[in-house]
């Protein structure tokens, strides 16, 4: 069996794995794992990441977890595009540098901004008080300036002249509260025009298929019951 993505497109990193898989054609088998479904909680996907999180990958009876260590492990395997993550040490250390920020800064606003706004009030059933929404927009606010100010400034994709894995790994965070209709951009041009150079960079049509789930999460149908309980479990720290 070739390579196999585990992934659910309603999921940042997923996204952020499959449209790096899909634009650099590298051949897999998509393994779609529900997490609204709780796909995640069977046996047989805890034997391929006993984290039970997605994006996981199976190459043969290789298994790895966590997006950013799978599309660097994807990059070197295929021998992706140089800008992508370059093997020039400085602007390698830059993509580093934002791979290594992201996770507690706009990953950390970006999901709970989208759970706090959508998820818990319409899936879950859980009112959010409007103080603690208003402050996670607040802390998403900052968090979108420090990526204008420390990353993007004045070049055209986050971390120099050419699209690289930052610039994937950001958009696809920063579609998660468009997702629950924060208008992150409209009061950023800077930002509105790097996401559109990016959107450019992927091409439209594999952007769109891409964020397709997850720009109609707001139609889905209301969950099962038992299966509202046990999420709820997994995602309350993301209320605070
Ligand atoms: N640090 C991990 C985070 C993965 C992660 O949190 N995935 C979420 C979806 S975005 C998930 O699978 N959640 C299921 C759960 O926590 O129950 C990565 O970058 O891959």
């Amino acid at each position: 069996m070739g390579l196999e993505l585990y992934l659910d497109l309603l999921s940042q990193p997923c996204r952020a794995v499959y449209i790096f898989a899909k634009k650099n054609s590298i051949p897999f088998q998509l393994r779609t794992i529900e997490l609204l479904k709780g796909q995640h909680y069977t046996d047989d996907f805890a034997r391929v990441n006993p984290l039970r999180k997605v994006p996981a990958l199976k190459d043969g009876d290789f298994l790895l977890a966590e997006s950013v260590a799978i599309l660097l492990y994807l990059s070197r395997k295929y021998k992706a595009p140089d800008h992508w993550y370059p093997q020039d040490l400085q602007a390698r250390a830059r993509v580093d540098e934002y791979l290594s920020w992201q996770h507690t800064a706009v990953r950390s606003c970006c999901t709970r901004a989208m759970w706090q706004k959508m998820m818990f009030p319409k899936y879950l059933g859980q009112l959010v008080p409007p103080e603690t929404l208003a402050s996670t927009l607040a802390e998403l606010d900052r968090c979108l300036q420090m990526l204008e100010d420390k990353f993007l400034r004045d070049q055209a994709f986050l971390t120099g002249p050419h699209i690289s894995m930052a610039d994937l790994v950001a958009i696809t965070e920063l579609m998660h509260p468009v997702s629950a209709g924060c208008k992150i951009f409209e009061s950023r041009p800077k930002l509105d025009a790097w996401r559109k150079r990016v959107e450019a960079a992927v091409g439209e049509n594999l952007f769109q298929e891409a964020h397709a789930v997850v720009l109609k999460a707001k139609d889905m149908p209301p969950l099962d019951p038992d299966l509202r309980e046990k999420l709820k479990l997994s995602v309350q720290s993301l209320l605070y």
